[in-house]
């Protein structure tokens, strides 16, 4: 297993930053990744393997849902639920779902990989949710190029969304966002409805923009490999929503020189 490592701030040193469903000592608004079938993977906003099973079990009810059940990350599996993260699941179990059999997860195996029932409630891990009812929005994407858009586009999207998505490509590449179409209820410091983007991993650091409105904001290229977008509306108003595109840019070059090559 490979373990990332990332230098994160805390909410709690970052007064600026509004801290979005930090509640009763932990952090909700952990990052939504990979889901099929109603069962899916959520890291600690903190990063990956943040999470007590207390934690993690209060992430899953947060969002109405509960830890899955290994009978319910196996049916997700089966459709091609492959995550290479070990998370916590019912009863205190840890393991995760490989579908296609690499050296470098699940040890060359394909199906659960299961660490059992751990002893030790306060390890850290991920976690493996299951909630046949969540919103559908957001994702991991490490394509050398995409289109994507708001949840439900080209309908309207709807209230109380909350989205993130990384686009993480190659070492050495960077990411070049262009907007297609672009409308999110308007106000004028976008408190209401936002799209956000971060230079970063998160969105704790390397804040870039908040957009709303109905200009089409401009292209923006990353620093590095990695970037955010978030996606939030609120309780009422909706609008057409957006859609864009990113694509790659080799840039070993400038990734080497430094980082302001592109103004
Ligand atoms: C349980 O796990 C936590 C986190 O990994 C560790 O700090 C602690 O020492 C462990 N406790 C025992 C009894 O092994
Ligand atoms: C840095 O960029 C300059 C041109 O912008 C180039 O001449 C130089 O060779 C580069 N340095 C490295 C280490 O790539
Ligand atoms: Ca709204």
């Amino acid at each position: 297993m490979r373990l990332f490592s990332f230098t994160l701030a805390s909410c709690l040193f970052l007064q600026d930053v509004r801290c979005w469903g930090y509640k009763d000592g932990v952090l909700h608004n952990s990052i939504w990744l990979e889901q099929a079938a109603g069962v899916y993977h959520r890291e600690s906003r903190k990063g990956r393997y943040q999470l007590t099973y207390k934690e993690a079990k209060a992430v899953c009810k947060y969002e109405g849902g509960s830890l899955a059940t290994y009978d319910q990350l196996e049916a997700a599996r089966q459709i091609g639920f492959h995550v290479c993260a070990a998370g916590w699941f019912d009863r205190g179990r840890v393991g995760y779902p490989i579908v296609k059999a690499g050296s470098n997860c699940g040890f060359g195996k394909v199906g659960i990989i299961d660490y059992g029932y751990r002893v030790n409630k306060s390890e850290k891990w991920d976690v493996y949710c299951y909630n046949p009812k969540a919103k559908e929005c957001g994702g991991v994407h490490t394509d050398q190029q995409k289109l994507f858009s708001s949840p439900g586009y080209p309908e309207e999207y709807q209230d109380e969304q909350i989205c993130y998505w990384h686009i993480r490509v190659r070492f050495g590449q960077k990411i070049h966002l262009h907007f297609l179409d672009f409308d999110i209820e308007d106000d004028t410091s976008c408190l209401s409805d936002y799209l956000e983007i971060y230079d970063s991993y998160d969105d704790v650091s390397g804040f870039a923009g908040r957009y709303c409105g109905d200009e089409l904001p401009e292209d923006f290229i990353s620093t590095g490999n990695v970037m955010t977008l978030k996606f939030l509306s609120d309780s009422s108003v909706t609008a057409g929503g957006f859609q864009l595109q990113y694509f790659t840019i080799n840039s070993d070059f400038q990734a080497i020189n430094d980082t302001n090559s592109f103004t």
